[in-house]
């Protein structure tokens, strides 16, 4: 399944796209470690694929806050076999490759991947050009700073803006080195060098970015701006990140990225039949 034809249906439908993170990697912060071996991997994305994932989002560098990077041949060992696995199951979802790497952006659309998710809107040497080249549809995420030091002490005259005008600069870049408009989509980055007061405030308006006329991608699920209103520990985020979903979708979302792919499609699906009675 191409993301590109997904993409398509939601335009015509507005369902929002469901995503389901598949980290493989030692040290992400709700999944670190489990999902490592391809073998474990591929059970974990037939499950999400069983849930009603659209989308399974295959990523070998933990972006959490405090995370440190990864080398490149590293992330190659991680996404290339669990991507050729997923691709060789045929399961009923797209691919997405989540890296900033150009060399992983080639090898994952090489291996079947047809999404490239870059945290840093490819703002790495290299990464627009080589995404121009592989021709498929891009996510351009929001970051203030990198993932060690990001939480250190994010600051913001006016955040909801500041991340609109980045992104747009992105696309910008984007269309101007080749890739084309529909292929893009935009997130505002929740958690990414923000405070909750910024978190919050970005989903709130929320639609400021969706009025921009690109997708728009959200990935809220288990974040620490649902501890810290709630006051639970990450294996207890679940409704609250139901509530952030739901209120994404009311508000325009394409696509929500999450860990807990059942209950999200059905919380999707409730409010998608009350949108549309
Ligand atoms: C990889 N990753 C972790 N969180 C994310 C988010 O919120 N959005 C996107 N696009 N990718 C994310």
């Amino acid at each position: 399944m191409e993301f590109r034809t997904l993409l398509n249906r939601w335009r015509e439908h507005r369902r929002p796209l469901v995503m389901g993170i598949l980290n493989v990697t030692p040290d992400s912060f709700s999944d670190g470690g489990r999902y490592l071996a391809p073998a474990r991997a591929l059970a974990h994305a037939q499950r999400m694929a069983a849930d009603g994932a659209d989308v399974i989002d295959v990523g070998g560098e933990s972006t959490r806050p405090g995370a440190a990077p990864v080398p490149e041949a590293e992330e190659l060992r991680r996404v290339v076999p669990v991507v050729e696995a997923l691709a060789e199951a045929g399961l009923p979802v797209a691919i997405s490759v989540d890296t900033s790497k150009p060399a992983v952006m080639r090898a994952a659309v090489e291996a079947g991947a047809s999404l490239v998710n870059d945290v840093r809107a490819l703002r790495v040497p290299g990464a627009l050009e080589t995404a121009a080249a592989l021709g498929v549809p891009v996510c351009l995420m929001h970051m203030q700073g990198e993932p060690r030091t990001m939480q250190a002490n994010p600051v913001y005259r006016e955040v909801v803006s500041e991340v609109r005008d980045f992104l747009l600069e992105r696309a910008a870049a984007a269309e101007a080195a080749g890739l084309s408009r529909g292929d893009l989509l935009l997130d505002p980055g929740f958690g990414f060098g923000k405070r909750l007061e910024h978190n919050l405030a970005l989903l709130k308006s929320l639609d400021r970015l969706v009025d921009t006329g690109y997708p728009v991608l959200v990935g809220m699920s288990r974040k620490r701006m649902i501890g810290e209103v709630l006051d639970r520990p990450v294996e207890q985020r679940l409704h609250g990140g139901l509530a952030l979903a739901v209120i994404a979708a009311l508000k325009g979302a394409a696509v929500v990225r999450v860990h807990d792919v059942g209950p999200t499609v059905e919380a999707l699906k409730m409010a998608h039949a009350v949108m549309t009675a």
